[in-house]
């Protein structure tokens, strides 16, 4: 039968299931990865499962995230990701050495093979054929483990590729047109795969941009096929014996096809809101910026930073603002250093920034009261950059370079053409170190404290909606990242404390005298990273279900292993401060949620896949895998 690139990966991987789109299959995951902010609950995770070492393949931890160690408590996080990744088997990403997603596909990705992260931009892999998919961090230590992953086979999106990218457009200029096309909620239920004459066209960095992004569309997973491009990027990295070929059949069946001329794309950005609130730069030419910051997981490739460095060659940025680049890689790093362009960037006035994640989470960098700050990155809601009065806009490396000269947002089609070919790689993996084993002692600070038990859901649940909430609810709204949290990620009861604290600075409080109660949102909710946080410090609080017209793949997940309910219905009728009660104790029945305040009952559908309800009865992932164990 033909089949598309992703179904041949999944063939090679199904282990439990039958491979049929929305189907729930188990497959086997070969390399998985966590950072700094989401490792460290992970990493507890993966201890309470009881086993003596890591089992897939290649695990590595990385440091990235708070790669500054902004705190002492981040040190102390780094620490324990160090230790505990040596202890139990799996390499250790130092803080310097970049950011999880570009590491891993510069230095260990392989086209065919299946990856997951404990990160929502794990998809980036995809750009080097690789089957990679975020997850929370809870999937990742049974993963680790050797154990299965589950999902839902999604739906396959073809987009087909034409032309070749006009002179001063990028990759990023592709993410965010399909963004606009298809918008935040479009990619969810289906994975991504790009096919064409143009992908030729498109380096292996520039398809990590695009699949990257892909999860900012909802995607599972979005993904390029492995080709000459492929085989030449790994030849550079020393890699080339990892290269297979990967393509699709030619009558291969997709649900939905998009094509895109890539000649025909323009410079874009996408304004403060929402990643697909995209405008043509003609539209926004001329807004005044306070700050610029080029880098992360999207446009942290040495390609990306040369283009910048080339741009500015000569020139100087605008005094008026701010402007840093953080290159995505020491490699990058390196390779910027060694053809000049580090000095050029420091001469036209930029800050450079060790490779890392930092200002991407808002650990550093945060725009000031009402300031705009026009990045590289992938995401640009309220909060995300630290602040809640900080406003962000995305854009390409070309659009950045243009605008830091000016210091407005500028079209870089006005300025002279700048082409880079990258025809060598420096590599160094000095920051790479290999697991010694378990004579290495795991160090702790009192920072760092374990999750408690999961105990099986009640029969019947009954409470107050303890907030009620509209469309796209992400989780950097749950649970915000940035410097008020992320040196809690590892400390539940501290961080549960800053839950929902820019939607209702007094729900945290709220619930603990509530004793607990009920989430209500709308469509796509929990939308963005794999935060297991924005499950974790709920549950902390109490929170027994979440009632939405849609859930995000990545947080319903989340919620269930966590032992919340997640369950979708028409959430219209409800309002904030009504009295709700379900039964739950059959969950292959029918359920009713009565809204007592109101004297009605809503018909609930029933999302959860068998294996979601036996981990619901038992109250979560941890304690179903445990009980399997047992
Ligand atoms: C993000 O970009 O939102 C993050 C920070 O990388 C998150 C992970 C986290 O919350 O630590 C993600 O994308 O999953
Ligand atoms: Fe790091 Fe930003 Fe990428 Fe998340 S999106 S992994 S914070 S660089």
């Amino acid at each position: 039968m033909s089949q598309t690139i992703t179904e041949k990966i999944l063939a090679n991987h199904v282990r439990e299931g039958t491979q049929e789109r929305g189907q729930e299959v188990g497959i086997l995951i070969d390399q998985c990865l966590t950072q700094d902010s989401t490792g460290t609950m992970a990493w507890l995770e993966f201890e309470a499962l009881g086993l003596d070492r890591v089992k897939a393949d290649l695990v590595v931890s990385y440091s990235d995230h708070t790669s500054l160690g902004f705190k002492g408590e981040s040190t102390d996080d780094h620490i324990f990701l160090q230790t505990i990744a040596s202890h139990y088997g799996a390499k250790f990403s130092k803080n310097g050495n970049g950011v999880c997603h570009q590491i891993q596909y510069e230095r260990f990705g392989i086209p065919g093979k299946t990856l997951i992260g404990s990160d929502s931009h794990t998809p980036t892999g995809g750009g080097l054929g690789m089957l990679a998919i975020g997850a929370g961090g809870m999937d990742v230590a049974v993963a680790m483990g050797g154990g299965l992953f589950y999902l839902t086979v999604p739906k396959m999106m073809k987009i087909v590729l034409t032309g070749k990218l006009s002179a001063n457009v990028c990759a990023k200029d592709v993410a965010l047109e399909i963004l606009r096309r298809i918008s935040v909620k479009g990619g969810v239920g289906y994975f991504l795969e790009y096919a064409g004459p143009g992908i030729k066209t498109l380096t292996v960095p520039e398809r990590a941009t695009i699949t990257n992004m892909g999860t900012e569309t909802g995607a599972t997973s979005s993904i390029f096929p492995s080709d000459e491009v492929t085989r030449e990027f790994l030849r550079m990295q020393g890699r080339e014996a990892d290269w297979v070929e990967l393509k699709a059949d030619n009558d291969a069946v997709y649900d939905k096809v998009i094509e895109l001329d890539l000649s025909t794309i323009k410079p874009l950005v996408a304004m403060p809101g929402m990643p697909d609130n995209v405008f043509d730069i003609e539209e926004v030419a001329g807004t005044k910026l306070d700050q610029i910051f080029i880098g992360s997981c999207t446009n942290g490739s040495y390609f990306d930073i040369k283009i910048v460095a080339e741009m500015l060659k000569g020139e100087k940025v605008c005094r008026d603002i701010d402007v840093i680049v953080s290159p995505g890689s020491r490699q990058s790093w390196e390779m910027l250093m060694e053809d000049g362009s580090f000095l050029e960037l420091t001469k036209a006035g930029v800050r450079m920034i060790e490779p890392g994640c930092n200002a991407c989470i808002g650990i550093g960098f945060v725009p000031g009261n009402g300031h705009l700050s026009l990045r590289t990155v992938n995401r640009n809601w309220a909060g995300r950059g630290g602040s809640k009065f900080g406003k962000l806009a995305l854009c390409g490396p070309q659009v950045a370079a243009a605008s830091a000269l000016t210091g407005i947002i500028a079209d870089p089609r006005d300025l002279p053409t700048v082409e880079v070919i990258v025809d060598h790689l420096t590599v160094d993996d000095y920051l790479i170190l290999d697991p010694k084993g378990p004579e290495v002692d795991i160090r702790r600070s009192p920072n760092i404290v374990a999750m408690g038990n999961q105990t099986p859901i009640e029969p019947v649940l009954k409470g107050e909606v303890l907030l009620k909430l509209g469309d796209d609810i992400s989780t950097d709204a749950i649970l915000p990242a940035g410097p008020m949290t992320q040196h809690l990620r590892s400390n539940l009861p501290e961080i549960s404390k800053f839950t929902f604290c820019y939607e209702d600075e007094t729900f945290a409080q709220r619930a603990v005298d509530a004793n607990g109660g009920f989430l209500v949102g709308g469509d796509n909710y929990g939308q963005g990273s794999s935060r297991e946080h924005a499950a974790l410090a709920p549950w902390h609080l109490g929170i027994k279900a979440v009632f939405a017209k849609t859930f995000a793949r990545i947080h319903h997940a989340n919620l269930v292993n966590m032992g919340i309910v997640p369950l979708t219905c028409d959430t219209d009728g409800i309002d904030q401060g009504d009295q709700l009660e379900i039964d739950v104790s059959n969950l292959d029945a029918q359920m009713v949620l009565k809204n007592l305040t109101k004297g009605t009952e809503i018909p609930v559908q029933n999302p959860l896949s068998d294996r979601e309800k036996k981990m619901l009865r038992k109250g979560g992932l941890l304690a179903y895998t445990a009980a399997r164990n047992a």
